[in-house]
């Protein structure tokens, strides 16, 4: 495939025509446009499908409640497009491997069961039975429980994910790794750690009530395009923004809502942000550390004048623990470390404070660009620690907001797909089926990488999810999942893990996606899914499934269950037919959900409820704790070499995750081309190179392990000097499986240390 390439400022607003353009494009490129229409209109309504594409809440207030990119997320699903045997007949396992990530996906829809065969080369059709039975006999064959990983992706269902993780603890282990682990844990856990819940505390309409929203380290104008609606609306009520980005984000700055046509013909675009901060990569810490120093400052001054103070006493006193103690480290770090480490000046950081503590009502928010740091548990407890402060939790219009990223991940995780599962949680599922489940912590994405490269795991099953592109160090990640005795992706279309076939086995199980009809024995099925403000709802598929082959999640996740354990305890089967009595068990199971099967009649879905925002804190003792941990030095501790650049990975506008819609960057300003890197103009002069060179980027790391990705086309941008941007999963060879965030165990996507040098390749780039 060609692609005409062009690096183009983007001038407009975000939203507005570019998007609405860009959606019909979507939607009418495809083959079948009144389907498609139809299925998004029906989107994130009552009746209907969830989005895929992010997990962003619904307000059922615009007439069209999707965005381009879920457009986009419901169309690439939704193709016509489909392969079967006698597209993998014609082409092999190494020579499909040759293809880009773009290439395998646009082929389309995967129809049938499909078993690699070694000694061709090529994948052949198998029945679902024979599919089943082989599982079975490698997992029969294993010699302990652990030899198994049970990898997650967030798409899918409460339903298929809570099967899913009874089977694997029925059959004996809790490596249950899953992309959270390489997402959003350190908000898990840091969340965990400080207010005894892993989630947000907010609901959506707490965004009309904000007198400031503090956006850290994310781009929702990509990411979450619904979130604009909600910042937009906030700004236009008076709200302060305060962004957070080492980039400048175009959805950060100016929005016009596609969905008001009035706004999109005069283009009468609205500031997002009030104020943009660009700071370092993994700087936030440090920015909200002297936030917090300047606050303290005003707090005591005013307290030895006689005044009243800016901290919440009371909330302080009756509800916290260890304030004393992260103040003195506040007092002890010193600005020129604060400065050195965020990249703001003091007057910058002052004057964020300023805005803060002028707001009664204060939301931050947060993605990626906290969490896929070293330091990122110590990040997302910072940002705990200042609102704690001001007792910005638990009222309306105020607290904490870790905007999640696959649509369902934190539904995963409430239905335990987790290595670490609480005690009470396995007592409880223990209790309701007469099993003892294995209380041993498992294996998180990392650590089943790695047990993989030891040779020590011999089945590999993925409930979506592309692990070979998703994870880090791709050379390494690939080989680990060759290593593996049978791997087993359960996908909706090809991809990169597919042609990382296991050492004795592999097969591709096609699944049904989130907006087809799922008819199961008992008739039509729904499923529910749980987005970032812990609501759940249920989700019912409108299209007709491309090819009656393809099954349900989870009815493939039943019929593995079934061949490998029997019905004895579990009717396995007997719940695929009829997902109401899977909602019984987790009713029976997982706090929350008593009354399950009724409250999914509820519109717009029911609401899980959060402790901390009633100000109970599951911690030890009951109490909030604030976390004392220091500024670290060095985003880089384990190297003793000068680090020249710090490289993030992060997504363009036209992909998700590592499925890559289209070659375009829009509000990037980049067409055609995904191997670029956004540099500094005064680095690249610096080191003698123009716009349109092409370089070579290697880490610099202490395993004598070589990771180098070349003729990269430099695109000079609006970012700090020493940092540098790219676009994932083009690299990921480059970021160490041994690099991951303290405590949280999550690749360190957005602090790569790298150095560049002009590579051999020529081409120029056009500059418009
Ligand atoms: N269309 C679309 N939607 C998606 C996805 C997708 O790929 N496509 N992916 C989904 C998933 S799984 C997730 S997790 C989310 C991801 O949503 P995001 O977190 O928005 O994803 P990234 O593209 O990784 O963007 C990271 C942002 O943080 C900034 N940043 C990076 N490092 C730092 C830092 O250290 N400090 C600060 N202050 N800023 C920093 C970057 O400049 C960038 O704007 O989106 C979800 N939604
Ligand atoms: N360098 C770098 N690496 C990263 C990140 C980064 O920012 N930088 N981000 C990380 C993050 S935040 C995440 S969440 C992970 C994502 O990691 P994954 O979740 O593993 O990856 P995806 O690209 O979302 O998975 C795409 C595949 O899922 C399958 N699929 C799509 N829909 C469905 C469905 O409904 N059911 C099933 N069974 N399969 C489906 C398709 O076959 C598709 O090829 O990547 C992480 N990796
Ligand atoms: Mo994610």
């Amino acid at each position: 495939m060609k692609f005409k390439t062009a690096i183009k400022p983007y001038q407009a607003a975000a939203g507005g025509w570019g998007s609405l353009e860009a959606t019909t494009r979507f939607v009418f490129d495809s083959k079948q446009v009144l389907k498609n229409m139809r299925n998004l209109m029906r989107m994130n309504k009552a009746k209907g499908f969830d989005c895929p594409g992010c997990a962003w809440g619904d307000d059922n207030k615009s007439t069209f409640s999707f965005c381009e990119n879920g457009a986009k997320a419901v169309t690439w699903e939704a193709t016509r497009r489909f392969i079967d045997a006698g597209f993998f007949a014609q082409h092999s396992v190494s020579a499909l491997y040759k293809q880009s990530d773009y290439f395998l996906e646009y082929q389309g829809r995967l129809t049938e069961p499909l078993r690699y065969n070694r000694e061709t080369d090529h994948y052949e059709p198998i029945s679902w039975d024979d599919a089943f039975a082989l599982i079975a006999s490698h997992i029969k064959a294993m010699d302990n429980p652990d030899q198994m990983e049970l990898y997650t992706s967030g798409r899918a269902s409460n339903e298929a994910s809570w099967l899913y993780q009874l089977f694997g603890r029925m059959n004996g282990s809790n490596n249950f790794p899953d992309c959270s682990n390489m997402c959003h844990e350190a908000s898990g856990t840091g969340l965990k750690r400080s207010i005894g819940v892993g989630k947000g505390t907010i609901r959506l309409d707490d965004f009309d009530h904000a007198d400031a929203i503090f956006v850290f380290g994310q781009n929702p104008g990509t990411n979450h395009p619904r979130m604009l609606h909600s910042l937009r609306h906030a700004a236009d009520h008076g709200a302060k923004i305060v962004t957070f980005n080492t980039l400048r984000e175009r959805g950060l700055e100016r929005f016009a809502d596609p969905q008001k046509p009035l706004e999109v013909v005069t283009s009468k675009a609205g500031t997002i942000s009030s104020t943009y901060y660009q700071p370092n990569l993994g700087g936030d810490m440090a920015a909200v550390r002297g936030m917090v120093k300047t606050l303290a400052e005003t707090h005591f001054a005013r307290i030895a004048a006689g005044e009243p103070g800016l901290f919440d006493e009371v909330f302080i006193n009756a509800k916290t623990e260890g304030m004393e103690a992260y103040l003195a480290a506040v007092a002890a770090t010193e600005w020129s470390h604060i400065v050195q480490q965020s990249g703001l000046t003091e007057q910058q950081i002052r004057e964020a404070a300023a805005i803060y503590q002028s707001a009664e009502r204060v939301i931050c928010t947060w993605a990626m660009g906290v969490t896929q740091h070293k330091h990122s548990v110590d990040t997302v407890r910072e940002i705990v620690n200042l609102q704690l402060l001001f007792g910005q939790l638990g009222k309306k219009g105020a607290g904490l907001c870790p905007v999640r990223g696959h649509s369902n991940v934190q539904g995963n995780r409430t239905m335990g797909i987790d290595e670490k599962p609480s005690k009470a949680f396995l007592d409880s599922l223990g209790s309701h089926f007469g099993f003892e489940p294995p209380r041993e912590i498992g294996h998180n994405t990392v650590e089943a990488l790695e047990a993989m490269l030891r040779d020590e795991i011999k089945v590999l099953i993925a409930l979506g999810g592309n692990l070979a592109a998703a994870a880090p160090d791709s050379p390494r990640t690939e080989e680990a999942l060759r290593r593996c005795g049978l791997t087993v992706q359960i996908s909706t279309k090809l991809n990169r893990s597919h042609l990382c076939p296991g050492a004795k086995d592999a097969l591709i199980l096609p699944t049904l996606g989130r907006t087809e009809q799922d008819i199961q024995a008992s008739g039509p099925q729904f499923i529910t899914v749980e987005d970032s403000f812990s609501m759940v709802h249920a989700s019912e598929g409108v299209g007709k499934p491309i090819a009656d082959t393809q099954r349900s999640e989870t009815a493939i996740v039943a019929g593995i269950a079934h061949a490998v354990l029997g019905s004895e305890k579990v009717d396995w089967l007997g719940l695929a037919a009829d997902y109401n009595l899977i909602r019984d068990h987790i009713a029976a199971t997982i706090p929350g959900f008593a009354d399950f099967n009724a409250k999914c009649e509820i519109k717009g879905g029911f609401y899980l409820g959060n402790a901390a925002a009633e100000f109970r804190f599951n911690t030890l003792n009951n109490k909030a704790q604030f976390s004392a941990a220091s500024l670290p030095d060095s985003l880089f501790p384990q190297l003793d070499v000068e680090v020249p650049f710090t490289l993030q990975t992060l997504r363009s506008h036209d992909q998700y995750n590592t499925t890559i819609y289209g070659l375009d960057d829009r509000y990037r300003g980049v067409y055609g081309q995904r191997e670029v890197l956004f540099i500094h103009p005064d680095d690249m002069a610096k080191l003698g190179l123009s716009a349109g060179d092409n370089v070579d980027i290697e880490t610099l790391w202490n395993d004598g392990i070589t990771r180098k990705v070349t003729d990269f086309k430099l695109v000079p941008y609006n970012i700090p000097q020493g940092n540098l941007a790219a676009y994932y999963p083009e690299t990921n060879p480059l970021v160490p499986l041994s690099s991951f965030g303290d405590g949280s165990g999550t690749p360190t996507s957005k602090s790569v240390p790298v150095k560049i040098t002009l590579s051999e390749a020529k081409a120029g780039l056009r500059i418009a």
